[in-house]
């Protein structure tokens, strides 16, 4: 599949954009960079293949709807998000999602159990291609299994996936045919996150050496390194706390 939603920026997006940098300082972690509970349409995308995608309100997380990929090979592509000024950076974002397998028994065209190899996977759009996160296998079917499992999905971007042409992916890989092997996604969001930047290494001067070169003594006194005591417990003595012994 492939992000059809990419485009080459205009002029007056470019200048949109920049007339929006100054504001985007306000990003931060927690904030929501895209949300999809699908109670409102259903905006992605479909290709792949023969099968279906949409939105039904068989089951769902939030209220009611959830979108849907049944039948046969068939991917599902969110729309654009920009998400490049994290790139780079200490922030990132984290995609979760709501995903359930469909349900032997359901009413007919609403669910359908997927059988082990009507799987499905997740993608994110990367510099030019897609990137496989995670694949989730159907179920043994009956009567081992009777679908129905909910399973909430997490991801971390990584740096390749914090870009302006970011899409998110869900493929059914395969399908009995119309009306059946359902997956049912709801409340894809992703999420900013900021990790703490790294730690500058520790520095310890044991003032060992012959001077104290990493030090600048400044005034009327002298400064400098010294043998006559020191922290340090030379070999053959311990320390107790307060006295040292030979
Ligand atoms: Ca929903
Ligand atoms: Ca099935």
């Amino acid at each position: 599949m492939s992000c059809s939603f990419s485009h080459t920026p205009g002029p007056w997006v470019v200048l949109a954009a920049l007339l929006l940098f100054g504001q985007q300082s306000f990003a931060a972690a927690g904030d929501i960079r895209f949300q999809d509970d699908f109670e409102s349409g259903f905006a992605w995308a479909t290709a792949c293949g023969g099968g279906t995608a949409g939105i039904n309100t068989y089951t769902s997380q939030s209220p009611t709807t959830s979108m849907f990929l049944a039948a046969s090979r068939v991917c599902a592509i969110s729309p654009v998000i920009d998400v490049s000024d994290l790139f780079g950076g200490t922030g990132g974002a984290v995609l979760t999602a709501w995903l359930r397998r469909g349900v032997l028994g359901a009413p007919f065209g609403q669910s359908d159990m997927p059988e082990f190899a009507d799987s499905l996977s997740v993608y994110y759009f990367s510099t030019g291609s897609w990137v496989l996160i995670q694949t989730f296998d159907g179920e043994f079917g009956f009567p081992w299994d009777t679908g129905g499992d909910v399973l909430q999905f997490f991801f971390a971007l990584p740096q390749n996936g914090l870009h302006a042409n970011l899409c998110l992916g869900f493929l059914l890989n395969q399908g009995g045919g119309a009306n059946q092997d359902f997956w049912h996604v709801d409340d894809v969001v992703l999420t900013e996150t900021q990790v703490s930047p790294p730690l500058a290494p520790g520095v310890c001067d044991a003032f060992d050496g012959p001077s104290a070169t990493n030090w600048t003594f400044a005034g009327t006194g002298t400064g400098g390194v010294s043998g006559v005591t020191s922290g340090d417990v030379p070999v053959g003595e311990h320390d107790d706390g307060n006295l040292r012994h030979v």
